[in-house]
């Protein structure tokens, strides 16, 4: 699945203004925080107070784990066939309403319409299509000895914790919450204080579901608020069997001392700084390759305002090739000038908080104040004057070891370093903390399968970016995180798989003789 590439641009579609009244969904029904407490929600594109969430709290996370904990004694006993029908349904509702999701994810993250339309819509739709399709063909383990047949089970883990980020919400929901079902479990789940509108019409598909009897009330709750309000209290609870949490490293290292003392499974999928290694063979050869080359180079730098844990945030390119790839890079860095997501010509939205921003717009500054060079496009004269707008920027002129080449911005902004050969390049691209993912372009396939094997990261693409199949691992290495999602290893972290030997007729035998193999 080649996530973005189509740009369909949903021409004077039919969307809702308002934002939605977003409430916890806590046994079946929609609820307020039991303290009544609210946060406000912001539109990044306008700067503008558009609704408001529970601001929820340990009390509300404990009637979630209750209610999730009494319909997990029900769930666990649904057939493959039932999981797999209820997991339908939420991929034929987010299909049927996929403007309408696309608009609230847009009105949350300020992502362009056409991206949330082609990218993160689809996908959470995709995902829940593939856990079903998997649970349909997914197969037990069997072994045969001698004198007895092993065969492994999946038992659910009863009530899973799943705590989301804001800058892929649906999309990254829907990755947890489609295995976890599928393996009969209950979720409680916590997404982004700032971007809960599409949780929240999930909420609404989650009712239908249970009114039609696919779910038992209270498979699906979710609580809203901040991390050290709501998302703490389900870290250290002990009812709570499994957590997978994506977000930052920082926050992934608390929630992992949290969740320790329970001894829950737990799955992190935190930070990148990926590195985008070019050869010069993809620059200095045909206009049509260096143009495809830098054009994904800089897709891979910008897409979501450079606001995916995949993004290519160091680039790093064949010394040769540098003005080349700086001149064609000049030509197209334009090409993600920020704007209105509305805007149908768009491709960068604003960044998703004014903190952000401000974090953003501060890291521009001391690249500038270490004597760098910073290659930018514009904001549109158009865009709102309120919205949270970074240029897209690429720097060069950054030593390698600097604080802003080695921390994650998160944001539109990357740097640009030079290597001599593929050993120096391993190298550099080796000098992280992380070790989530790198692309390496170059048309040498001896080369790219060499340094795929000896990078030290999660995920490799050659020549491509961001061409993910829902049947490979997903994950990262060191500060990136720990474990593994996607296709099979999903149904591994949302279950415990359980052995169970059965003697045949000849072990009976051997065990009447006092002979066990
Ligand atoms: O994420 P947080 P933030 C990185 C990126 C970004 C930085 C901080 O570098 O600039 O993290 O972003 C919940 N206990 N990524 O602060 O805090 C929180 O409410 C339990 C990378 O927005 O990690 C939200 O639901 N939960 C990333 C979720 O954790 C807590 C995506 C993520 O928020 C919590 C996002 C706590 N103590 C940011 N504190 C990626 N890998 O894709 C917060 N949360």
């Amino acid at each position: 699945m080649r996530d973005d590439t189509s740009e369909p641009v949903p021409e004077g579609a039919s969307v809702p203004t308002e934002a939605l009244a977003v409430e916890n969904f806590v046994d079946g029904d929609f609820k307020p925080s039991a303290s009544g407490r609210r946060l406000d929600l912001v539109n990044p594109a306008t700067g503008e107070i558009i609704g408001s969430i529970p601001r929820s709290d340990a009390a509300d996370a404990e009637r979630a784990v209750d209610c999730a904990a009494h319909a997990a004694q029900e769930w666990r006993k649904s057939t493959a066939a039932q999981r797999a029908s209820a997991l339908r349904f939420f991929a034929d509702r987010i299909a049927a309403n996929a403007k309408t999701f696309a608009w609230h994810e847009t009105q949350d993250t300020g992502k362009p319409l056409w991206l949330s339309s082609a990218l993160d819509i689809p996908r959470a739709e995709a995902n829940f299509r593939f856990f079903a399709d998997l649970l349909s063909a997914d197969q037990t383990e069997a072994s045969v000895q001698e004198s007895a047949v092993n065969y492994t089970l999946r038992d659910p883990l009863g009530t899973v914790a799943l705590i989301t980020p804001w800058n892929l919400p649906l999309y990254l929901l829907s990755w947890k919450i489609a295995p976890a079902l599928a393996m009969g479990n209950t979720v409680v789940a916590k997404p982004s204080e700032l971007t809960p509108q599409t949780a929240t019409l999930l909420c609404h598909a989650a009712r239908d579901a249970e009114l039609q009897g696919l779910l038992p009330v209270g498979t699906i709750q979710v609580v809203h608020g901040y991390g050290a309000e709501a998302g703490e209290p389900l870290c250290t609870s002990s009812r709570i069997a499994a957590l997978s949490f994506t977000g930052g490293t920082q926050t992934g290292a608390r929630v992992a001392a949290l969740a320790a003392p329970t001894f829950k499974k737990l799955s992190l999928e935190l930070g990148g700084k990926n590195a985008t290694i070019v050869f010069s063979d993809r620059i200095m050869g045909s206009e049509d390759l260096r143009r495809e080359t830098v054009g994904q180079v800089l897709r891979a730098a910008f897409l979501n305002a450079g606001q995916i844990c995949l993004c290519g945030s160091r680039i790093l390119i064949e010394k040769c090739a540098m003005p080349t790839f700086l001149r064609e890079a000049e030509n197209q860095i334009k090409d993600w000038t920020a704007g209105d997501p509305l805007d149908s010509q768009t491709r960068m939205g604003p960044v998703v908080s004014a903190p952000h921003r401000d974090k953003l717009l501060g890291a521009r500054e001391a690249a500038r104040k270490e004597g760098a060079d910073l290659l930018e496009a514009p904001i549109a004269a158009s865009a709102p004057a309120r919205g949270f707008f970074v240029p897209a920027t690429l720097i060069t002129g950054l030593p390698h070891t600097s604080a802003l080449v080695q921390s994650e911005l998160f944001g539109p902004i990357v740097t640009v370093h030079p290597f001599e050969d593929e050993n120096a390049a391993l190298e550099l691209a080796h000098q992280s903390r992380y070790g989530l993912a790198a692309s390496i372009w170059t048309s040498d396939i001896q080369r790219a399968l060499r340094l795929s094997a000896a990078l030290d990261v999660g995920m490799v693409w050659v020549n491509t970016w961001l061409y993910r199949d829902l049947r490979a691992p997903f994950g990262g290495n060191r500060e990136s995180g720990v474990g593994r999602e996607g296709g099979l290893r999903s149904f591994d972290f949302y279950s415990n798989a359980k052995n169970i030997c059965l003697a045949t007729e000849v072990s009976r035998s051997h065990l009447t003789q006092g002979r066990v193999p």
